[in-house]
């Protein structure tokens, strides 16, 4: 009992100086190209589509209208896209297939790249396109001249002043198993690893999104070292569990959950009209904690106690119910939504938490910093 303790701990420390090494070198790689001010900022971040060959390992059909839909309605409100990773499942299907299969996304999103409104960066199941000649011969068409990015960093200003920045990155950078494939030869890996992985389907999963007890631990570790930067918000993916302020959704769900019973309880002289809006209120909290938490399993590793709200997920877009979350940065807020498809009609997305961006950085000052 006590050696495993003791080795668990060994091998966390080991971990998080893994993902804090990894993560320092890639901002270091990835200074900051774009520059925005507070109240012009205007982005919807999406990631994970998972758009394979439309077999039975294609996660993104379900989410295909949704997608498109949102789409419509963040082009036409001017926003820029960012999509962070794994937008095609290149373990299951070839970079043509996955094209080809999925033209009407495609076009949707060539509009906002043709606007000069698009930023994309490669995840550990699209990392062909870390190839400059795998791009050209399959995304040309689609993107134009644009780079795939492994990371992109965004300064934030107020008044011309920098008060932050925004760093863009898939997130399965510093897991053991992206970090062998990368040592491993990238050469290996492209020509002869995922043709292999192809043909059999062969997926060695045990990566974040699929397993509890690890990704919760890598989000950890990415959060750390979020925590040690001076007012940088690290926005990934990846992992397919949204998360807001450093605090996961279902999280901040089970307080609000308490909140409200407590008011409930302690006002006896509530109008019965506000007492069954709260009630309402809860019974919806409570339904999606339970739609969150169905099919979690895993053991939990320690939350940090001491949090800057400076890690934020997007969720996927490959949700088996066909909906999809993202994060807006717009009007000087953060705001994580989900879109979510009703019969015959796309409603607008819902708000599941926001912030202002401003008391955000502030909040991710280092405490010796004025
Ligand atoms: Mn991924």
């Amino acid at each position: 009992m006590l050696m495993d303790w003791v080795v668990s701990r060994v091998f966390r420390s080991r971990y998080f100086r893994h993902v804090r090494e990894t993560f320092d070198r890639l901002l270091a790689d990835h200074c900051v190209r774009e520059r925005y001010d507070v109240d012009s900022l205007r982005m919807v971040v999406f990631s994970d589509h998972h758009r394979g060959d439309r077999t039975g390992a294609d996660d993104f059909a379900p989410c295909e209208d949704t997608y498109l839909g949102a789409l419509g309605h963040y082009f036409g409100e001017g926003y820029k896209l960012v999509l962070l990773g794994d937008v095609e499942e290149l373990w299951e299907a070839t970079p043509k297939a996955a094209v080809a299969c999925y033209e009407e996304p495609l076009m949707a999103e060539r509009r906002f790249a043709d606007a000069g409104r698009y930023i994309r960066v490669w995840g550990n199941h699209d990392d062909a396109w870390s190839f400059p000649d795998q791009v050209r011969a399959y995304l040309r068409e689609w993107i134009g001249e644009y780079q795939v990015q492994e990371a992109v960093a965004v300064s934030v200003t107020d008044g011309g002043e920098e008060i932050g920045r925004i760093f863009l990155a898939h997130g399965h950078q510093g897991t053991w198993d992206s970090d062998r494939a990368a040592a491993f030869s990238r050469f290996v890996v492209r020509w002869i690893w995922r043709p292999v992985q192809r043909f059999f389907r062969i997926s060695l999963e045990k990566t974040p999104s699929r397993d509890f007890s690890l990704r919760f631990k890598h989000e950890v570790a990415m959060h750390e070292w979020a925590q040690e930067q001076e007012r940088l918000l690290l926005v990934t993916g990846h992992t397919h569990h949204p998360v807001f302020c450093s605090h996961s959704h279902e999280s901040r769900l089970e307080g609000e959950i308490a909140q409200l019973g407590a008011r409930i309880a302690s006002e006896d002289s509530l109008e019965p009209a506000v007492r069954e809006r709260l009630e309402e209120e809860l019974e919806g909290a409570r339904r999606s904690l339970e739609i969150k938490l169905a099919g979690q399993e895993g053991e939990m590793v320690d939350r940090p106690v001491s949090v800057k709200p400076c890690y934020f997920n997007a969720g996927c877009c490959s949700y088996p119910d066909g909906d999809i979350t993202g994060l807006e940065l717009a009007d000087g807020e953060i705001r994580l939504v989900r879109w979510h498809l009703e019969i015959g009609r796309l409603a607008e997305p819902e708000v599941l938490c926001r912030a202002k961006l401003r008391e955000v950085f502030s909040e991710c000052r280092s405490s010796d910093s004025p």
